[in-house]
């Protein structure tokens, strides 16, 4: 939480101290506002969101007083936190509280569960319109500072009306789209309140997967049942999932026989497994070594935390696991993202071996022993594929009828993963293909050709381009492209002055907030090009663009972001300008789609047309409608009429 908290020196500096809120000023262990804004930005600008851990259940503990991590006065005894501020009528009455002491301790009852005290800590009344308010200010003030969503801590001892109100006071963000929410209720079909209350409001945390998980490490046999909707489990779509959090890592709230980064090996093939397999909304725990479980992050003399430092081999020092740097996990993050959509196939468990595809995207398998070697049907189109968690030390073949001899010999890490389009290490510079940087993309086999079309205009044509990506709210794609400059004489990195650019005039789509970033970015943006931002193109919101922008499209009528253009599904980036066809190479010219910063991969086997050289990137026709696929060589060019 990065809010201001009681500072506890009883035990000594716990992490726990984070829990108790003094204010909603932006001071806490981790630093001052202006430092947690430098971290939000410089985050943000390399495409990592950042979502705060929010406390608005309660306040500190009774029995505590003095100053907070900021520096501001408190009493809770007598419900006094002049920051906020919060006074006595702030809280719940005595009076809905149906406890002989006041605190939690009867979870079969709601009213109990929500509107008296957990563990002796101040419980706010969120039904209050003063107290809504208040906490609503806290998270429209974080997202003015960058932030993208919230964890709402405690949610299940609040009323999920309570949380509704709240987040309809809450803005939308700068870039367009709602802020993220998950709601922690920890359901282990052990009381009254059900995750089922809070799915309406996001996400939710899907605490039985934490066991379902370690069940399933434990004996390969239960991996297909790690969703047990029979258990009451949530669905994916609603479903928050983690193989350890915070507080079960040591035994705090719903703690007991989990995996953590305590058996790294187990730990390794249960998030590696978590992130290949399809249900809910995975998150990666980072975590500092400890020996007692109230023991706060590493600390210098003063208590301030240690700074996280990178040793040789990229592990972590100072005390810190980093979990999130190890290969199966950290490099798994790429193959969820690439299979994002799809189902599993190909689902094979026999003697603690597990291995599945991931539609025609990817293909994950893990063996207990540390070893396995056999041929699999993968599913996947033919072509020499980067495994992903050797760093593409190893290479899979993939035959033509989507058989690959599969080898796992890494006894530590006993899991290979890869995908079709990815890893490659790819900038797309000046659309001179592979940047040499080692790893290499795929080429999937040729699909079916698709008929033809009718030469490119001569001048300038309305010229339409939808690449398929599923983004979430807060990602943002934009396109860059033109000719590759080993084909072309005159190529210069300025956009303006470039013969490998080419001359584009962005016509009106719409207005109204779904348009605003779009139609920001889209000013002063003359040229298809490789070189990002032109001079003079607008920035929106101090969010400057990275290429030619796209505008997120929906086949569904009546909804924001609806075209006729688009009769595919969500999640179309459309972007629909006039071109100078004299510009172009015979009627084609290459692109290549970012989303927040991050290229997608090489484009190999392209199926429509006959582009005039080969490239590694995507191929498109002037004065025609291009339909893409992120890191897929899947494409679709048709008349515009
Ligand atoms: C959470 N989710 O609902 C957090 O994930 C969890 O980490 C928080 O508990 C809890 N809710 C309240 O925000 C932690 C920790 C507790 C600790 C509280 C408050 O697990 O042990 O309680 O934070 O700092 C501590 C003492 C407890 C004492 C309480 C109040 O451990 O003995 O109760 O403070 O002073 C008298
Ligand atoms: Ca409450």
């Amino acid at each position: 939480p990065p809010n201001e908290h009681v500072v506890v020196t009883q035990p000594m500096r716990p992490w726990w101290e984070r829990y108790q809120p003094v204010s909603y000023k932006l001071h806490s262990r981790g630093g001052t506002e202006a430092e947690f804004k430098d971290m939000v930005t410089r985050c943000k600008n390399v495409g990592v969101r950042v979502y705060v851990d929010s406390v608005v259940n309660h306040m500190a503990g009774l029995g505590r007083q003095g100053s907070g991590s900021g520096g501001t006065s408190f009493n809770s005894d007598n419900f006094d936190f002049p920051g906020v501020p919060f006074r006595r009528e702030h809280f719940n009455s005595r009076d809905k509280c149906p406890s002989h002491d006041g605190n939690i301790n009867n979870y079969g009852d709601p009213n109990n569960v929500r509107n008296c005290f957990l563990v002796g800590l101040t419980d706010l009344d969120q039904s209050q319109e003063y107290v809504r308010t208040k906490i609503a200010e806290f998270y429209n003030h974080c997202i003015d500072v960058g932030v993208a969503g919230f964890r709402i801590d405690a949610a299940k001892h609040m009323w999920p009306g309570d949380i509704k109100a709240i987040q309809d006071k809450t803005k939308d963000l700068p870039e367009g789209g709602r802020p993220f929410f998950y709601h922690e209720v920890i359901d282990q079909n052990d009381g009254a309140i059900k995750v089922g209350e809070y799915t309406p409001l996001g996400y939710v945390t899907e605490f039985r997967y934490c066991q379902k998980i370690a069940e399933g490490i434990r004996n390969f046999g239960m991996l297909h049942g790690v969703y047990d909707p029979g258990w009451g489990m949530t669905d994916s779509a609603h479903a928050f999932v983690f193989v350890d959090n915070h507080d079960n890592q040591r035994g705090h709230g719903g703690g007991g026989n989990l995996i953590t980064h305590k058996h790294p090996r187990d730990y390794k093939m249960a998030v590696a497994f978590t992130l290949a397999y399809n249900y809910g909304f995975t998150r990666v725990m980072s975590s500092y070594y400890f020996q007692s479980s109230d023991q706060g992050p590493p600390h210098n003399g003063d208590y301030s935390a240690k700074d996280v430092t990178i040793n040789a081999d990229g592990s972590c020092g100072n005390g810190w696991v980093c979990e999130h740097r190890w290969n199966p996990i950290g490099n798994m993050v790429a193959f969820r993202n690439a299979v994002a959509g799809t189902g599993v196939d190909n689902w094979r468990n026999e003697n603690e071996e597990v291995s599945f595809s991931r539609g025609q995207k990817g293909f994950f398998a893990m063996a207990k022993s540390g070893h396995m070697d056999r041929t699999l049907h993968t599913g996947l189109p033919a072509g020499e594929y980067c495994e992903l968690v050797s760093d593409c030390k190893k290479k899979i073949t993939v035959d033509g009828s989507g058989n690959a001899h599969i080898v796992i010999d890494n006894s530590a890490e006993p899991v290979i993963a890869f995908i079709v389009g990815g890893p490659t290490g790819s900038t797309g510079s000046f659309g001179g293909g592979s940047s040499g940087s080692g790893s290499q993309s795929v080429t999937s086999a040729p699909a079916t050709p698709v008929p033809s079309v009718g030469p490119a205009p001569e001048g300038w044509a309305r010229t339409v381009i939808m690449i398929e990506r599923q983004t979430m709210p807060g990602q943002d794609l934009f396109i860059r492209g033109g000719i590759d400059h080993n084909h072309r004489q005159g190529c210069t990195t300025q956009a303006s002055t470039s013969a490998c650019a080419i001359p584009i005039k962005t016509l009106h789509l719409g207005t109204g907030s779904h348009y605003a970033q779009y139609n920001a970015w889209s000013t002063g943006d003359h040229y298809l090009d490789w070189y990002g931002m032109e001079t003079g193109q607008h920035s929106y919101h101090g969010h400057s663009p990275s290429g030619t922008p796209a505008v997120w499209t929906t086949n569904v009528e009546g909804a924001a972001g609806y075209t006729p253009l688009n009769t595919y599904g969500q999640h179309y980036w459309l972007i629909d300008v006039q071109m100078d066809c004299s510009r172009t190479e015979n009627g084609w010219f290459e692109l290549k789609a970012l989303v927040n910063g991050q290229w997608e991969g090489n484009i190999g086997g392209q199926t429509c047309g006959t582009p005039p050289y080969s490239s590694q990137n995507h191929w498109a026709k002037c004065g025609f409608k291009n339909v893409f696929h992120f890191n897929s060589g899947r494409c679709q060019i048709s008349d515009l009429s």
